[in-house]
């Protein structure tokens, strides 16, 4: 039907759109959030920002149930939050095809783990399709809705960054209708009781069985055989690696593997017999070589690619050059592996120069300005406001996974309490995050009689993966109207007596209520609702910046504590002498105001005022 440039994501949601998939649901995280972005746009498809990865998959389950092709999507991290319905959807199987998308992060640009969760499909008995780019991911997306049905499972497309954002040419066709087959009122198969859960575990395993003879055959997984001297070496790999590895050292053989669970050994058999040499080439865990070890086979991996990060082209290939100088590889040193200069644009094209920070005019700057006056123990969440750990706020102590700010505070406060080594606990959460995983904690620190005080800090949006809608918010994903979550009466209702709203841009306010709360003898709540600044821009009133006078100025740096990046400071000449004064670069500031609230000798003021 022709073709479109798309990125990864925007290739699954268009093999979504032509699988005849009904209702997809996703909560955001990168590197997956622009495929729920991008199915928005099909108007044939339901679809949801869920509260959190668990609910995402329930409901697209529900969907399966009542006979339509559903589909999830999540980072690598989301899938251990959906693992309780995932791994017993593996048992029941499916009746409308059901596809969840693992996008993991190899390198961890935006995540706070590495987790290879390719281990998890193997664990879980789901099949695992890995596509090397975004033709791939288009065309098996279409695949793994008729596999799941054809093998009636769950299935798991596992991409990683590199394949989920870059874009290439994706040949395209019609969206191919799939009747809704209605509700499957079967209870052997969905109630899983022990008595029915020991059954269907059997049909799990004769379906692995089944499956590994489809890995054997499905064109998904082929050999393509090299040229030259190089044809002796025999490369095993999938995913991005692939596409690497065909940069790097073109005319090796390959097996390329696009279904990874199970794995084919068949097929390995009969490319080993072509071969002089296999070499496993994946990054992260060495998943494909212990199982082909164990299975007998004599393959290289982990001994030449390393474990950490990306096995970007120019890290692949100093790993065979090494390889080749160990003698590890049959690579003569005249190859063109030696020859080759590494791109440009290669190894830490994403490893950012400096850190990143909280943008001038953040609401949740401020939150952090007052806590380090107090410096009680700060249990983070993750969010934007994790940057809340950076110098020279640094106002956190903990950050571990979504939702753990509250339930951290409260094991921390449980210990402390009544030893001499007590401290009080705050914790700060966003408000996407509060939704997602922070109600169950809190409700915990009602009911076990601990005090925290909770920060949410809601900005109106999730703001850390680009600005989703979220139920605090009032919007769906297709920014219509709908129920707004009061977060003030849910907290109340959880049994928080003491619940204060404020504007993070009022720091005295912030001081007082701060103050209030940490000395408080129960547990409280404070929310600090203001828009994310991003939205302001694009939507809110004029920006008026704030000037500092540089004859008031005296140089004290107080505003610099703030940590703004609008604020640096100038070295300016003063009765011959050369003194530091502050100064606001215009253009990144958006008149928050903070930084006129805590200069002591009022030097800083709205510009023309
Ligand atoms: C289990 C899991 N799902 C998704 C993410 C990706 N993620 C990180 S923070 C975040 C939400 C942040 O929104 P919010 O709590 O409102 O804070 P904000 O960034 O707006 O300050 C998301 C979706 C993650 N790290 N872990």
């Amino acid at each position: 039907m022709g073709n479109l440039f798309l990125s990864g994501n925007e290739a699954i949601a268009r093999g979504a759109w032509e699988a005849g998939v009904h209702v997809a649901t996703a909560y955001p995280g990168t590197p997956s959030t622009e495929i729920l972005e991008a199915i928005r746009h099909y108007k044939e498809i339901y679809c949801e920002w869920s509260s959190n990865e668990k609910v995402a998959v329930e409901v697209a389950q529900g969907a399966s149930m009542a006979g339509a092709r559903a589909l999830s999507a999540m980072k690598h991290v989301g899938v251990n939050v959906a693992m309780d319905p995932l791994s017993t959807f593996s048992y029941t199987g499916v009746n409308g095809g059901f596809v969840f998308v693992s996008a993991d992060e190899p390198g961890m640009h935006s995540s706070q783990n590495e987790q290879d969760n390719r281990y998890l499909a193997r664990f879980m008995l789901i099949p695992m399709l890995e596509p090397c780019d975004s033709a791939e991911a288009r065309e098996m997306t279409i695949a793994a809705f008729d596999i799941s049905e054809r093998f009636c499972t769950p299935l798991m497309l596992r991409t990683t960054t590199r394949v989920s954002h870059s874009k290439g040419i994706v040949p395209i066709g019609e969206r191919k209708e799939h009747e809704i087959k209605g509700f499957e009122h079967d209870w052997t198969k969905w109630v899983v009781i022990p008595a029915n859960a020991r059954k269907r575990r059997t049909v799990v395993l004769n379906r692995m069985k089944q499956l590994e003879e489809f890995s054997n055959e499905t064109p998904l997984n082929y050999i393509e055989q090299g040229s030259g001297p190089d044809a002796r070496i025999g490369i095993i790999t999938a995913s991005i690696a692939y596409s690497y590895a065909k940069d790097v050292i073109p005319s090796a053989s390959f097996l390329k593997l696009g279904f990874t669970n199970p794995l084919p050994f068949k097929l390995v058999e009969k490319f080993s017999k072509t071969v002089d040499q296999l070499i496993v080439l994946e990054e992260l865990e060495p998943f494909m070589e212990e199982q082909l070890l164990a299975a007998g086979f004599d393959v290289l991996g982990k001994e030449i690619f390393t474990r950490e990060g990306e096995l970007l082209p120019d890290v692949l290939r100093e790993s065979l050059r090494e390889a080749a100088r160990k003698k590890l590889v049959a690579i003569p040193s005249d190859h063109s592996i030696f020859t080759q200069d590494a791109p440009a644009t290669g190894g830490g094209a994403l490893d950012l120069p400096r850190p990143p920070t909280l943008c001038p005019g953040c609401p949740h700057r401020g939150s952090f300005y007052v806590l380090k006056k107090y410096k009680p123990i700060v249990t983070g969440d993750i969010g934007c406001y994790t940057l809340g750990v950076l110098p020279p706020l640094s106002m956190m102590d903990s950050c571990i996974c979504m939702g753990a700010s509250i339930t951290n505070a409260m094991g921390a406060n449980k210990a402390l309490k009544g030893t001499d080594k007590f401290e009080p606990v705050v914790a700060v959460i966003g408000d996407s995050t509060f939704v997602h995983s922070g109600i169950t904690g809190l409700i915990d620190v009602v009911y076990n009689k601990g005090n925290v005080t909770v920060i949410i800090m809601d900005n109106r949006t999730t703001a850390m993966t680009g600005g989703q809608q979220n139920p605090a918010m009032g919007k769906t994903i297709r920014n219509e109207p709908t129920h707004e979550l009061d977060l003030e009466a849910l907290c109340k209702s959880i049994g928080v007596k003491r619940v204060t709203t404020l504007d993070p841009y009022d720091l005295k306010n912030l001081d007082t209520v701060i103050k209030e709360e940490i000395e408080a003898n129960e547990p409280s709540v404070i929310i600090t609702r203001r828009a994310c600044i991003l939205d302001r821009l694009r939507f809110g009133p004029k920006v008026v910046p704030f000037v500092v006078d540089e004859e008031k100025c005296i140089g004290c740096k107080k505003c610099l504590g703030l940590g703004c990046p609008a604020i640096i400071t100038v070295q300016v000449e003063v009765d011959g002498k050369m003194r530091q004064k502050a100064r606001i670069e215009r253009p990144m500031c958006i008149g928050c105001s903070m930084c006129a609230q805590v200069c002591p000798v009022s030097a800083i003021h709205i510009e023309g005022e």
